[in-house]
C-alpha cells in the first residue's frame, strides 16, 4: 500500500511539474510558429524586391546619409543645378572631393590660393569619360594639333549678326582624344558658371562642317575658345572659356549656343 501511495505522490508531483513547465505553452507556440515562419518565408519569396530592398537598406541609408554631408559644398559650387539629372553628375563630383579630402592634410603646407586660382581656370569634363579630368588653360594651349582659329558668324534671336574671331580647341577632339569618351556616351551638357546650359548630341559635337551663311566656302568645328578678337578672356570675369559654333544651315540662330564662362562639360 505504501509503495502505491508513494507512486501516486510521485505521479502527482510529476503531473504538477509537467503542467507547470513552459514546455506546454511552447507546444502551442510551436504549432503557431511554423505558420508564422511559413508566412514569413512567403513574404520573403513573394517580395523578393522588398527583401532585396531590406538588404540594400543599410547601403541606402549610407548613401542617403552621405550626400547631405557633401551636398552643402556641392550646392555652393553648383547653385544653378536644380534637376535630378544633375544630381547624378553632382554625386560623381563628390568622389574627387573625397580624394581632395585625403590631400587636405597637404594643402596647408602648399599654396591654397594658387590651387584655387588654378581650379577656377580649369575646364572640367565629367561623366562618361575614361579620364575624368580638368584641363588647365596651359594644357589646352599646348594641344597644338587640335587648336582652331577663325572668324565665326553669329546670328541671334533678334536678328543681330556679326563676325568674331575666336581661338580655342576643337571640342570633339578634346572629348575623343583627351578626355576619352566611353562607349555609352551619347550627349553633352555645357554648363556655365551662371547656370546657363546647352545640350548637344555627340553627333552634333562630332560635326566639323558648321557653316557661315555669308561665306559658303567656310566650315567650322565646335570649339572651346579662350581667346576672342585676339584677347584672352580675363579669368577675373569668370571661367575663361566660351563654346563657339557655326550654323547648321542658313538662318540658324547660333549665338544663343555660345555658352560663355563654361564651368564644366558633362558627358552622358
Ligand atoms: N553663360 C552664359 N552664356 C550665354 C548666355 C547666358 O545667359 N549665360 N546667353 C546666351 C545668349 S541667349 C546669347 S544671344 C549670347 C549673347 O552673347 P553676348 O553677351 O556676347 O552678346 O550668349 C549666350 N551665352
Ligand atoms: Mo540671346
Amino acid at each position: 500500500m505504501k509503495t502505491i501511495k508513494v507512486y501516486r505522490i510521485i505521479l502527482m508531483i510529476l503531473l504538477v511539474i509537467t503542467l507547470s513547465l513552459p514546455g506546454c505553452s511552447q507546444k502551442v507556440k510551436e504549432t503557431e510558429e511554423p505558420v508564422n515562419i511559413s508566412a514569413g518565408q512567403e513574404n520573403n519569396e513573394t517580395q523578393d524586391a522588398s527583401a532585396g530592398g531590406e538588404e540594400d537598406t543599410p547601403v541606402n541609408t549610407d548613401a542617403e546619409a552621405e550626400p547631405p554631408k557633401e551636398a552643402a559644398p556641392d550646392g555652393t559650387k553648383t547653385e544653378p543645378v536644380k534637376t535630378v539629372k544633375d544630381a547624378e553628375p553632382a554625386n560623381k563630383v563628390q568622389k574627387p572631393e573625397k580624394s581632395e579630402d585625403v590631400t587636405d592634410q597637404d594643402k596647408p603646407e602648399e599654396n591654397p590660393p594658387t590651387q584655387e586660382a588654378e581650379a577656377a581656370n580649369t575646364l572640367k569634363i565629367q561623366g562618361s569619360v575614361t579620364n575624368k579630368i580638368a584641363f588647365t588653360l596651359d594644357e589646352l594651349k599646348s594641344m597644338k594639333d587640335i587648336i582652331f582659329e577663325d572668324e565665326f558668324y553669329s546670328l541671334n534671336s533678334f536678328g543681330t549678326t556679326g563676325h568674331t574671331r575666336f581661338k580655342g580647341v576643337k571640342l570633339w577632339s578634346l572629348l575623343e582624344r583627351k578626355a576619352k569618351l566611353s562607349s555609352k556616351a551619347s550627349k553633352i551638357t555645357v554648363i556655365a558658371a551662371d547656370g546657363y546650359r546647352m545640350e548637344f548630341t555627340l553627333e552634333e559635337v562630332m560635326k566639323q562642317d558648321y557653316m557661315d551663311e555669308t561665306n559658303p566656302a567656310k566650315k567650322f568645328p565646335m570649339i572651346i575658345a579662350w581667346e576672342e578678337k585676339g584677347q584672352e578672356y580675363d579669368p577675373a570675369k569668370g571661367a575663361p572659356y566660351k563654346l563657339v559654333v557655326g550654323q547648321r544651315e542658313a538662318g540658324d540662330v547660333n549665338k544663343p549656343q555660345w555658352v560663355s564662362n563654361i564651368d564644366r562639360i558633362i558627358v552622358e
